[in-house]
Protein backbone atom coordinates (compact mmCIF):
# COMPACT_ATOMS: atom_id res chain seq x y z
CA UNK A 1 0.00 0.00 0.00
CA UNK A 2 1.76 3.27 -0.88
CA UNK A 3 2.37 5.49 1.88
CA UNK A 4 -0.27 8.30 3.12
CA UNK A 5 0.49 11.70 1.93
CA UNK A 6 1.73 14.70 3.97
CA UNK A 7 -1.12 17.40 4.37
CA UNK A 8 0.40 19.20 7.07
CA UNK A 9 0.79 22.52 5.21
CA UNK A 10 -2.51 22.34 3.70
CA UNK A 11 -4.68 20.18 1.60
CA UNK A 12 -3.37 19.54 -1.98
CA UNK A 13 -4.97 21.00 -4.98
CA UNK A 14 -7.70 18.34 -6.32
CA UNK A 15 -8.18 19.21 -9.45
CA UNK A 16 -6.46 16.37 -11.25
CA UNK A 17 -8.60 14.05 -8.74
CA UNK A 18 -12.03 16.06 -10.45
CA UNK A 19 -11.01 15.24 -13.62
CA UNK A 20 -10.10 11.85 -13.27
CA UNK A 21 -13.53 11.45 -11.36
CA UNK A 22 -15.10 13.20 -14.27
CA UNK A 23 -13.33 11.40 -17.20
CA UNK A 24 -15.08 8.19 -16.41
CA UNK A 25 -18.70 9.82 -17.07
CA UNK A 26 -20.36 10.26 -20.44
CA UNK A 27 -19.60 13.80 -21.39
CA UNK A 28 -23.26 14.99 -20.61
CA UNK A 29 -23.44 13.56 -17.32
CA UNK A 30 -19.50 14.88 -16.98
CA UNK A 31 -20.75 18.42 -17.49
CA UNK A 32 -23.74 18.56 -15.05
CA UNK A 33 -21.43 15.97 -12.29
CA UNK A 34 -18.74 19.12 -11.79
CA UNK A 35 -21.18 21.63 -10.94
CA UNK A 36 -21.97 18.99 -7.56
CA UNK A 37 -17.99 18.69 -7.24
CA UNK A 38 -16.79 21.91 -5.58
CA UNK A 39 -13.27 22.57 -4.57
CA UNK A 40 -13.92 24.37 -1.61
CA UNK A 41 -11.93 28.39 -0.71
CA UNK A 42 -13.74 29.59 2.55
CA UNK A 43 -13.05 32.86 1.40
CA UNK A 44 -14.92 32.47 -2.15
CA UNK A 45 -18.45 32.25 -2.63
CA UNK A 46 -19.21 29.21 -4.74
CA UNK A 47 -22.32 27.45 -6.44
CA UNK A 48 -22.54 23.83 -6.20
CA UNK A 49 -25.35 22.21 -7.63
CA UNK A 50 -27.70 20.01 -5.68
CA UNK A 51 -30.95 18.51 -4.51
CA UNK A 52 -30.92 17.67 -8.18
CA UNK A 53 -32.06 13.73 -9.75
CA UNK A 54 -29.34 11.33 -9.69
CA UNK A 55 -28.20 10.22 -12.54
CA UNK A 56 -29.89 7.03 -13.15
CA UNK A 57 -27.41 4.17 -13.01
CA UNK A 58 -25.03 5.17 -10.41
CA UNK A 59 -24.77 3.88 -6.96
CA UNK A 60 -25.95 6.68 -4.74
CA UNK A 61 -25.97 6.80 -0.89
CA UNK A 62 -29.70 8.79 -0.70
CA UNK A 63 -32.93 6.99 0.54
CA UNK A 64 -36.36 7.77 -1.02
CA UNK A 65 -38.97 10.40 -0.28
CA UNK A 66 -41.04 7.89 2.07
CA UNK A 67 -37.86 7.30 3.94
CA UNK A 68 -37.82 10.97 4.98
CA UNK A 69 -41.04 11.20 5.66
CA UNK A 70 -42.16 8.16 7.75
CA UNK A 71 -38.60 7.05 8.67
CA UNK A 72 -36.87 10.47 9.71
CA UNK A 73 -39.20 12.82 11.04
CA UNK A 74 -42.79 10.85 12.19
CA UNK A 75 -40.38 7.85 12.82
CA UNK A 76 -38.94 8.52 16.41
CA UNK A 77 -42.24 9.77 17.87
CA UNK A 78 -43.80 6.95 20.06
CA UNK A 79 -47.25 7.68 21.01
CA UNK A 80 -48.42 8.03 17.37
CA UNK A 81 -49.02 4.71 14.96
CA UNK A 82 -47.31 5.41 11.79
CA UNK A 83 -48.74 2.67 9.28
CA UNK A 84 -47.24 2.21 5.82
CA UNK A 85 -49.75 1.81 3.36
CA UNK A 86 -47.55 -0.35 0.35
CA UNK A 87 -46.09 -3.57 0.14
CA UNK A 88 -44.44 -5.11 3.20
CA UNK A 89 -40.85 -4.47 1.79
CA UNK A 90 -41.10 -0.77 2.60
CA UNK A 91 -41.31 -0.81 6.02
CA UNK A 92 -38.12 -3.57 6.38
CA UNK A 93 -35.45 -0.36 6.38
CA UNK A 94 -38.21 1.48 8.74
CA UNK A 95 -37.99 -0.54 11.76
CA UNK A 96 -35.86 1.00 14.08
CA UNK A 97 -32.05 0.55 12.31
CA UNK A 98 -31.45 4.25 12.91
CA UNK A 99 -31.43 3.23 16.21
CA UNK A 100 -33.69 6.26 17.62
CA UNK A 101 -34.77 5.58 20.80
CA UNK A 102 -37.43 6.36 23.22
CA UNK A 103 -37.90 6.57 27.00
CA UNK A 104 -41.15 5.58 28.18
CA UNK A 105 -42.53 6.86 31.30
CA UNK A 106 -44.57 4.37 33.28
CA UNK A 107 -48.16 3.36 31.50
CA UNK A 108 -47.00 5.78 28.44
CA UNK A 109 -47.47 4.29 24.71
CA UNK A 110 -44.74 2.94 22.68
CA UNK A 111 -45.10 2.03 19.22
CA UNK A 112 -41.82 2.40 17.57
CA UNK A 113 -40.68 -0.74 18.01
CA UNK A 114 -43.40 -2.13 16.02
CA UNK A 115 -43.87 -2.00 12.52
CA UNK A 116 -46.77 -1.08 11.31
CA UNK A 117 -47.84 -1.73 7.40
CA UNK A 118 -50.72 -2.77 5.10
CA UNK A 119 -48.86 -5.39 3.27
CA UNK A 120 -49.88 -4.38 -0.37
CA UNK A 121 -50.39 -7.00 -2.54
CA UNK A 122 -50.95 -7.25 -6.32
CA UNK A 123 -54.69 -7.74 -5.87
CA UNK A 124 -54.75 -4.32 -4.27
CA UNK A 125 -52.41 -2.64 -6.76
CA UNK A 126 -54.88 -4.07 -9.83
CA UNK A 127 -58.38 -3.10 -7.37
CA UNK A 128 -57.22 -0.75 -4.77
CA UNK A 129 -56.09 -0.55 -1.44
CA UNK A 130 -58.43 1.96 0.33
CA UNK A 131 -60.27 -0.74 1.74
CA UNK A 132 -57.78 -2.57 2.77
CA UNK A 133 -56.00 0.75 3.99
CA UNK A 134 -59.53 1.71 6.27
CA UNK A 135 -59.22 -2.60 7.71
CA UNK A 136 -55.91 -2.16 8.67
CA UNK A 137 -56.73 1.27 10.57
CA UNK A 138 -59.23 -0.22 12.29
CA UNK A 139 -57.34 -3.14 13.14
CA UNK A 140 -54.44 -0.63 14.65
CA UNK A 141 -57.22 1.19 16.85
CA UNK A 142 -59.11 -2.05 18.04
CA UNK A 143 -55.37 -3.53 19.43
CA UNK A 144 -53.54 -0.53 20.35
CA UNK A 145 -55.92 2.05 21.31
CA UNK A 146 -53.56 4.49 19.57
CA UNK A 147 -54.20 8.66 20.44
CA UNK A 148 -52.91 9.44 16.90
CA UNK A 149 -52.58 7.11 13.40
CA UNK A 150 -50.23 8.50 10.62
CA UNK A 151 -50.71 7.30 6.84
CA UNK A 152 -47.38 6.69 4.54
CA UNK A 153 -47.69 6.58 1.04
CA UNK A 154 -45.42 4.62 -0.76
CA UNK A 155 -44.69 4.19 -4.39
CA UNK A 156 -47.51 2.25 -5.66
CA UNK A 157 -49.80 3.79 -3.28
CA UNK A 158 -49.35 7.54 -5.65
CA UNK A 159 -49.45 5.10 -8.65
CA UNK A 160 -53.23 3.63 -8.40
CA UNK A 161 -54.19 6.82 -6.73
CA UNK A 162 -55.68 5.39 -3.68
CA UNK A 163 -56.55 8.74 -2.20
CA UNK A 164 -54.91 8.24 1.79
CA UNK A 165 -56.46 11.90 2.72
CA UNK A 166 -59.92 11.18 2.36
CA UNK A 167 -59.28 7.72 3.82
CA UNK A 168 -57.66 9.74 6.98
CA UNK A 169 -60.77 11.89 7.02
CA UNK A 170 -63.48 9.34 7.06
CA UNK A 171 -61.45 7.16 9.83
CA UNK A 172 -60.80 10.00 11.62
CA UNK A 173 -65.06 10.65 11.46
CA UNK A 174 -65.18 7.11 12.41
CA UNK A 175 -62.80 5.94 15.27
CA UNK A 176 -62.70 10.07 16.82
CA UNK A 177 -58.86 9.93 17.30
CA UNK A 178 -56.80 12.20 14.99
CA UNK A 179 -55.89 10.75 11.98
CA UNK A 180 -53.96 12.18 8.86
CA UNK A 181 -51.82 11.01 5.61
CA UNK A 182 -49.00 12.11 3.98
CA UNK A 183 -48.18 11.85 0.11
CA UNK A 184 -44.71 11.34 0.84
CA UNK A 185 -44.22 8.53 -2.20
CA UNK A 186 -40.48 6.98 -2.34
CA UNK A 187 -39.99 8.97 -5.97
CA UNK A 188 -42.19 12.33 -5.57
CA UNK A 189 -39.13 13.94 -4.82
CA UNK A 190 -35.37 13.72 -5.63
CA UNK A 191 -34.11 12.19 -2.70
CA UNK A 192 -35.48 11.65 1.46
CA UNK A 193 -35.21 15.59 1.76
CA UNK A 194 -38.50 15.69 -0.17
CA UNK A 195 -39.82 13.61 2.68
CA UNK A 196 -38.94 15.65 5.78
CA UNK A 197 -40.40 18.89 3.58
CA UNK A 198 -43.99 16.68 3.10
CA UNK A 199 -43.83 15.31 7.32
CA UNK A 200 -43.00 19.05 8.25
CA UNK A 201 -46.10 20.34 6.18
CA UNK A 202 -48.16 17.27 7.42
CA UNK A 203 -47.27 17.79 11.70
CA UNK A 204 -47.70 21.59 11.26
CA UNK A 205 -51.74 21.17 9.37
CA UNK A 206 -52.80 18.03 11.65
CA UNK A 207 -51.05 18.53 14.85
CA UNK A 208 -49.28 21.89 16.19
CA UNK A 209 -51.39 24.24 17.65
CA UNK A 210 -54.01 21.54 18.59
CA UNK A 211 -53.56 22.26 22.50
CA UNK A 212 -52.97 25.69 23.86
CA UNK A 213 -51.84 24.04 27.62
CA UNK A 214 -50.65 26.53 30.46
CA UNK A 215 -47.10 27.11 30.65
CA UNK A 216 -45.20 25.07 33.15
CA UNK A 217 -41.84 26.88 32.91
CA UNK A 218 -40.38 30.24 32.55
CA UNK A 219 -38.38 29.76 29.96
CA UNK A 220 -39.99 27.19 27.53
CA UNK A 221 -38.18 26.09 24.33
CA UNK A 222 -38.72 23.27 21.44
CA UNK A 223 -35.55 21.35 19.49
CA UNK A 224 -36.10 20.91 16.53
CA UNK A 225 -34.04 18.35 14.27
CA UNK A 226 -33.13 16.31 16.90
CA UNK A 227 -33.78 12.64 16.13
CA UNK A 228 -32.30 10.46 19.13
CA UNK A 229 -29.87 8.79 17.73
CA UNK A 230 -28.16 6.39 20.17
CA UNK A 231 -29.66 8.71 22.48
CA UNK A 232 -28.23 11.70 22.15
CA UNK A 233 -31.67 13.26 22.71
CA UNK A 234 -31.12 11.87 26.79
CA UNK A 235 -27.81 13.94 26.50
CA UNK A 236 -29.28 17.32 25.44
CA UNK A 237 -32.29 17.18 27.67
CA UNK A 238 -30.48 16.31 31.02
CA UNK A 239 -28.35 19.80 30.11
CA UNK A 240 -31.38 21.38 29.61
CA UNK A 241 -32.77 20.93 32.93
CA UNK A 242 -29.96 21.23 34.77
CA UNK A 243 -29.33 24.92 33.00
CA UNK A 244 -33.63 25.70 34.07
CA UNK A 245 -34.85 25.54 30.16
CA UNK A 246 -38.38 23.77 29.90
CA UNK A 247 -38.21 21.50 26.46
CA UNK A 248 -41.52 21.48 25.62
CA UNK A 249 -41.07 19.24 22.37
CA UNK A 250 -38.73 17.57 20.38
CA UNK A 251 -39.18 16.98 16.68
CA UNK A 252 -38.78 14.10 16.92
CA UNK A 253 -36.14 12.78 19.29
CA UNK A 254 -38.07 11.51 22.01
CA UNK A 255 -41.21 12.93 21.42
CA UNK A 256 -44.75 12.83 21.46
CA UNK A 257 -47.18 13.50 19.42
CA UNK A 258 -49.02 15.06 22.30
CA UNK A 259 -46.42 17.20 23.30
CA UNK A 260 -46.51 18.27 19.79
CA UNK A 261 -49.85 19.54 20.29
CA UNK A 262 -48.61 22.16 22.41
CA UNK A 263 -45.46 23.42 21.19
CA UNK A 264 -46.30 26.36 19.69
CA UNK A 265 -46.71 27.49 22.85
CA UNK A 266 -42.78 28.11 23.53
CA UNK A 267 -40.37 30.97 23.28
CA UNK A 268 -37.78 29.82 21.07
CA UNK A 269 -37.06 27.43 18.52
CA UNK A 270 -33.37 26.00 18.30
CA UNK A 271 -33.02 24.14 15.06
CA UNK A 272 -30.18 21.18 14.99
CA UNK A 273 -31.11 19.86 11.44
CA UNK A 274 -31.81 22.50 9.15
CA UNK A 275 -32.09 20.46 6.37
CA UNK A 276 -34.97 18.11 8.08
CA UNK A 277 -36.79 20.78 9.93
CA UNK A 278 -36.52 24.70 9.36
CA UNK A 279 -39.88 24.51 7.72
CA UNK A 280 -41.62 23.78 10.90
CA UNK A 281 -39.65 26.32 12.53
CA UNK A 282 -40.18 28.81 9.50
CA UNK A 283 -44.12 28.23 10.03
CA UNK A 284 -44.26 28.57 13.05
CA UNK A 285 -42.78 32.17 13.14
CA UNK A 286 -45.14 32.97 10.23
CA UNK A 287 -47.88 31.79 12.39
CA UNK A 288 -47.27 32.41 16.28
CA UNK A 289 -43.87 34.79 16.35
CA UNK A 290 -41.54 32.09 17.80
CA UNK A 291 -38.36 32.89 16.46
CA UNK A 292 -35.94 30.47 16.11
CA UNK A 293 -31.69 30.35 16.14
CA UNK A 294 -29.39 27.20 14.96
CA UNK A 295 -27.82 25.49 17.28
CA UNK A 296 -25.93 22.59 17.32
CA UNK A 297 -24.88 20.11 20.55
CA UNK A 298 -22.29 17.81 18.52
CA UNK A 299 -19.07 19.06 19.83
CA UNK A 300 -18.07 20.37 23.37
CA UNK A 301 -16.94 23.42 21.96
CA UNK A 302 -20.66 23.85 19.70
CA UNK A 303 -22.23 22.77 23.10
CA UNK A 304 -20.94 26.00 24.95
CA UNK A 305 -21.88 27.77 22.11
CA UNK A 306 -25.50 26.76 21.94
CA UNK A 307 -25.62 26.86 25.64
CA UNK A 308 -24.80 30.12 25.51
CA UNK A 309 -26.49 31.35 22.80
CA UNK A 310 -30.03 30.25 24.99
CA UNK A 311 -28.97 31.93 27.79
CA UNK A 312 -28.43 34.98 25.89
CA UNK A 313 -31.56 34.65 24.39
CA UNK A 314 -33.31 34.53 27.60
CA UNK A 315 -31.34 37.00 28.54
CA UNK A 316 -31.44 36.36 32.68
CA UNK A 317 -28.97 36.65 35.17
CA UNK A 318 -29.28 33.07 37.13
CA UNK A 319 -29.69 31.28 33.57
CA UNK A 320 -26.33 32.45 32.53
CA UNK A 321 -24.38 32.10 35.76
CA UNK A 322 -25.92 28.09 35.61
CA UNK A 323 -24.85 27.87 32.22
CA UNK A 324 -21.40 29.09 32.75
CA UNK A 325 -21.23 26.61 36.14
CA UNK A 326 -22.48 23.49 33.68
CA UNK A 327 -19.37 24.94 30.77
CA UNK A 328 -16.78 25.26 33.19
CA UNK A 329 -17.71 21.74 34.77
CA UNK A 330 -18.48 19.83 32.25
CA UNK A 331 -15.16 21.37 30.09
CA UNK A 332 -12.91 20.68 32.81
CA UNK A 333 -14.04 16.60 32.11
CA UNK A 334 -14.08 16.50 28.32
CA UNK A 335 -10.29 18.54 28.45
CA UNK A 336 -8.72 15.55 30.59
CA UNK A 337 -10.18 13.33 28.05
CA UNK A 338 -9.38 15.09 25.38
CA UNK A 339 -5.51 15.83 26.06
CA UNK A 340 -4.86 12.49 26.62
CA UNK A 341 -6.52 11.25 23.19
CA UNK A 342 -5.59 14.40 20.92
CA UNK A 343 -1.42 13.59 20.93
CA UNK A 344 -2.39 10.25 19.64
CA UNK A 345 -4.71 11.10 16.46
CA UNK A 346 -4.11 14.66 15.83
CA UNK A 347 -3.04 15.58 12.54
CA UNK A 348 -5.08 12.45 11.00
CA UNK A 349 -7.54 12.91 7.88
CA UNK A 350 -11.58 12.55 7.70
CA UNK A 351 -13.82 12.17 5.26
CA UNK A 352 -17.66 12.57 5.78
CA UNK A 353 -20.82 11.55 3.27
CA UNK A 354 -23.90 11.69 5.39
CA UNK A 355 -27.66 13.13 5.06
CA UNK A 356 -28.14 16.90 4.94
CA UNK A 357 -26.20 18.01 8.70
CA UNK A 358 -24.33 15.35 9.94
CA UNK A 359 -21.12 16.25 7.48
CA UNK A 360 -20.85 19.54 8.82
CA UNK A 361 -21.65 18.58 12.55
CA UNK A 362 -19.36 16.29 13.02
CA UNK A 363 -16.51 18.40 11.87
CA UNK A 364 -16.60 20.49 14.55
CA UNK A 365 -15.98 17.08 16.67
CA UNK A 366 -13.04 16.07 14.52
CA UNK A 367 -11.89 19.12 14.92
CA UNK A 368 -11.32 19.46 18.29
CA UNK A 369 -9.16 16.28 18.63
CA UNK A 370 -6.93 17.72 15.27
CA UNK A 371 -8.46 15.15 12.49
CA UNK A 372 -9.00 17.73 9.39
CA UNK A 373 -11.47 17.13 6.77
CA UNK A 374 -10.19 16.65 3.57
CA UNK A 375 -13.47 15.93 2.13
CA UNK A 376 -17.09 16.25 2.68
CA UNK A 377 -20.76 16.20 1.32
CA UNK A 378 -24.56 15.80 1.91
CA UNK A 379 -26.62 13.29 0.20
CA UNK A 380 -29.55 15.45 -0.35
CA UNK A 381 -28.46 19.02 1.48
CA UNK A 382 -29.94 21.85 -0.34
CA UNK A 383 -27.86 25.02 -1.62
CA UNK A 384 -28.42 26.67 1.77
CA UNK A 385 -27.22 23.99 4.02
CA UNK A 386 -23.36 23.98 1.78
CA UNK A 387 -23.49 27.74 1.18
CA UNK A 388 -25.84 29.34 3.91
CA UNK A 389 -29.15 30.67 4.07
CA UNK A 390 -28.09 33.94 2.31
CA UNK A 391 -28.53 31.84 -1.26
CA UNK A 392 -32.18 30.83 -0.36
CA UNK A 393 -32.98 34.00 -2.47
CA UNK A 394 -31.43 32.51 -5.60
CA UNK A 395 -32.40 29.02 -5.27
CA UNK A 396 -34.47 28.46 -8.76
CA UNK A 397 -37.42 26.37 -7.94
CA UNK A 398 -37.53 22.99 -10.46
CA UNK A 399 -40.08 20.75 -11.28
CA UNK A 400 -39.68 18.57 -8.46
CA UNK A 401 -39.58 20.78 -5.32
CA UNK A 402 -42.84 22.11 -7.01
CA UNK A 403 -44.43 18.56 -6.83
CA UNK A 404 -44.32 19.34 -3.23
CA UNK A 405 -47.06 21.62 -1.65
CA UNK A 406 -46.13 24.34 0.04
CA UNK A 407 -48.26 25.87 2.88
CA UNK A 408 -49.50 28.91 3.27
CA UNK A 409 -49.22 30.29 6.56
CA UNK A 410 -51.20 33.16 8.18
CA UNK A 411 -50.73 34.93 11.42
CA UNK A 412 -53.01 33.02 14.32
CA UNK A 413 -54.23 36.51 15.91
CA UNK A 414 -55.40 34.12 19.25
CA UNK A 415 -52.23 32.54 19.82
CA UNK A 416 -49.58 35.27 18.01
CA UNK A 417 -46.59 36.14 20.12
CA UNK A 418 -45.95 39.88 19.61
CA UNK A 419 -43.71 39.70 23.09
CA UNK A 420 -41.06 37.80 20.91
CA UNK A 421 -41.28 39.45 17.89
CA UNK A 422 -40.36 42.63 20.16
CA UNK A 423 -37.59 40.55 21.80
CA UNK A 424 -35.71 39.47 18.45
CA UNK A 425 -36.07 42.76 17.45
CA UNK A 426 -34.58 44.45 20.23
CA UNK A 427 -31.57 41.35 20.18
CA UNK A 428 -31.34 41.64 16.95
CA UNK A 429 -30.14 45.39 17.04
CA UNK A 430 -27.44 44.09 19.23
CA UNK A 431 -25.98 41.88 16.87
CA UNK A 432 -27.81 38.61 18.05
CA UNK A 433 -28.44 36.23 15.00
CA UNK A 434 -31.66 34.57 14.46
CA UNK A 435 -31.76 32.13 11.31
CA UNK A 436 -28.25 31.65 11.35
CA UNK A 437 -27.26 28.94 9.29
CA UNK A 438 -24.23 30.10 7.07
CA UNK A 439 -23.96 26.33 5.60
CA UNK A 440 -20.91 24.10 5.70
CA UNK A 441 -18.56 24.84 2.76
CA UNK A 442 -17.34 28.33 4.96
CA UNK A 443 -16.47 26.05 7.78
CA UNK A 444 -14.09 24.09 5.56
CA UNK A 445 -10.21 23.75 4.99
CA UNK A 446 -9.23 25.79 1.43
CA UNK A 447 -8.59 22.70 -1.19
CA UNK A 448 -10.96 20.50 0.13
CA UNK A 449 -12.97 18.46 -1.85
CA UNK A 450 -16.93 19.60 -1.59
CA UNK A 451 -19.19 16.34 -3.31
CA UNK A 452 -22.68 16.16 -3.09
CA UNK A 453 -24.48 13.11 -3.63
CA UNK A 454 -21.17 10.84 -3.57
CA UNK A 455 -21.08 7.98 -5.32
CA UNK A 456 -19.14 4.63 -5.33
CA UNK A 457 -16.84 5.56 -8.25
CA UNK A 458 -16.40 9.07 -6.36
CA UNK A 459 -15.90 6.89 -3.11
CA UNK A 460 -12.82 4.22 -4.42
CA UNK A 461 -11.37 7.73 -6.01
CA UNK A 462 -11.22 9.72 -2.97
CA UNK A 463 -9.40 7.32 -0.40
CA UNK A 464 -6.96 6.65 -3.40
CA UNK A 465 -6.41 10.21 -3.26
CA UNK A 466 -6.47 10.88 -0.01
CA UNK A 467 -5.28 7.78 1.81
CA UNK A 468 -8.14 9.60 4.50
CA UNK A 469 -7.91 7.19 7.94
CA UNK A 470 -11.20 7.49 8.74
CA UNK A 471 -14.44 7.71 6.48
CA UNK A 472 -17.70 8.62 8.16
CA UNK A 473 -20.96 7.37 5.78
CA UNK A 474 -23.58 4.61 6.23
CA UNK A 475 -24.37 0.57 6.44
CA UNK A 476 -23.97 0.69 2.59
CA UNK A 477 -20.49 2.45 2.11
CA UNK A 478 -19.21 0.60 5.20
CA UNK A 479 -17.42 -2.91 4.47
CA UNK A 480 -16.62 -1.65 0.99
CA UNK A 481 -14.52 0.99 2.61
CA UNK A 482 -12.82 -1.28 5.18
CA UNK A 483 -12.16 -3.82 2.29
CA UNK A 484 -10.09 -0.37 1.13
CA UNK A 485 -8.31 -0.73 4.09
CA UNK A 486 -9.87 2.62 5.90
CA UNK A 487 -12.30 2.29 9.01
CA UNK A 488 -15.63 3.29 8.26
CA UNK A 489 -17.95 5.05 11.32
CA UNK A 490 -21.41 4.96 11.03
CA UNK A 491 -22.74 8.53 10.88
CA UNK A 492 -26.35 7.71 10.51
CA UNK A 493 -26.55 5.18 13.57
CA UNK A 494 -23.78 5.66 14.68
CA UNK A 495 -23.17 1.98 14.75
CA UNK A 496 -23.47 0.52 17.92
CA UNK A 497 -22.42 3.98 19.55
CA UNK A 498 -23.25 6.84 20.93
CA UNK A 499 -24.82 9.33 22.21
CA UNK A 500 -22.23 11.55 21.05
CA UNK A 501 -24.04 15.36 21.74
CA UNK A 502 -22.95 17.46 24.47
CA UNK A 503 -20.09 17.10 26.61
CA UNK A 504 -20.46 13.17 27.85
CA UNK A 505 -21.09 12.39 23.84
CA UNK A 506 -18.09 14.03 23.25
CA UNK A 507 -15.79 12.33 25.35
CA UNK A 508 -17.69 8.81 24.08
CA UNK A 509 -16.58 10.10 20.70
CA UNK A 510 -12.91 10.93 21.54
CA UNK A 511 -12.88 7.91 22.68
CA UNK A 512 -14.23 5.92 19.92
CA UNK A 513 -11.92 7.90 17.51
CA UNK A 514 -8.97 6.53 19.59
CA UNK A 515 -10.33 2.82 19.26
CA UNK A 516 -10.37 3.67 15.99
CA UNK A 517 -7.50 5.30 15.02
CA UNK A 518 -4.73 4.77 16.80
CA UNK A 519 -3.99 1.43 15.24
CA UNK A 520 -2.19 0.39 12.90
CA UNK A 521 -4.52 -2.30 12.00
CA UNK A 522 -6.34 -0.95 9.24
CA UNK A 523 -3.30 -0.19 7.38
CA UNK A 524 -2.13 -4.13 7.40
CA UNK A 525 -4.76 -5.46 5.75
CA UNK A 526 -5.25 -6.20 1.98
CA UNK A 527 -8.31 -7.16 0.65
CA UNK A 528 -7.67 -10.61 -0.48
CA UNK A 529 -7.67 -10.66 -4.03
CA UNK A 530 -5.11 -8.36 -4.21
CA UNK A 531 -3.01 -11.06 -3.10
CA UNK A 532 -4.77 -14.39 -3.47
CA UNK A 533 -5.36 -15.89 -6.87
CA UNK A 534 -8.84 -15.62 -8.31
CA UNK A 535 -11.13 -18.47 -7.62
CA UNK A 536 -12.11 -20.43 -10.98
CA UNK A 537 -14.69 -22.32 -11.44
CA UNK A 538 -16.36 -24.82 -13.75
CA UNK A 539 -19.87 -25.92 -14.78
CA UNK A 540 -20.69 -29.05 -16.13
CA UNK A 541 -23.85 -29.32 -17.53
CA UNK A 542 -25.69 -33.00 -18.66
CA UNK A 543 -28.52 -33.08 -21.39
FE1 LIG B 1 -31.02 15.65 9.68
FE2 LIG B 1 -30.81 13.40 10.78
FE3 LIG B 1 -29.09 14.35 9.04
FE4 LIG B 1 -31.54 13.69 8.21
FE5 LIG B 1 -30.96 11.13 7.76
FE6 LIG B 1 -30.20 10.79 10.33
FE7 LIG B 1 -28.55 11.84 8.55
MO1 LIG B 1 -29.23 9.32 8.42
S1 LIG B 1 -32.60 14.17 9.90
S2 LIG B 1 -30.32 15.34 7.67
S3 LIG B 1 -32.51 12.25 6.82
S4 LIG B 1 -29.41 14.95 11.00
S5 LIG B 1 -31.40 9.53 9.11
S6 LIG B 1 -30.87 11.73 12.18
S7 LIG B 1 -28.16 10.44 10.10
S8 LIG B 1 -29.16 10.87 6.75
S9 LIG B 1 -27.19 13.63 8.49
Amino acid sequence: MPKRRDFTNGLPDPIALREEILKKYPAKIAKKRIKGIVINDPEVDQEIMVNVRTIPGIITQRGCTYAGCKGVVLGPTRDIINLVHGPIGCSFYAWLTRRNQTRVPEGGDNFINYCYSTDMQDENIVFGGEAKLKEAVREAFEIFKPKAIGIFSTCPVGLIGDDVHSVARDMKAELGINIFGFSCEGYRGVSQSAGHHIANNGVFKHVVGLNDRERVGKFQVNLLGEYNIGGDAFEIEALFEEAGITLLSTFSGNSTIKSMEYSHTADLNMVMCHRSINYIAEMMEEKYGIPWVKVSFVGAEATCKSLRKIADYFGDAGMKAKVEEIIAREMAKVEAVKSSIKPRVEGKLAMMFVGGSRAHHYQDLFGELGIRTVSAGYEFAHRDDYEGRKVIPTIKIDADTRNIEELTVSKDEAHFRPDLVEKKAELESNGFAFKDYDGMMPDMLKNSLVIDDVNHWETEKLIEFYKPDVFCAGIKEKYVVQKAGVPLKQLHSYDYGGPYTCFGGAINFYVEMERMLATNIWKMIDAPWKNESELVGSMTIEY
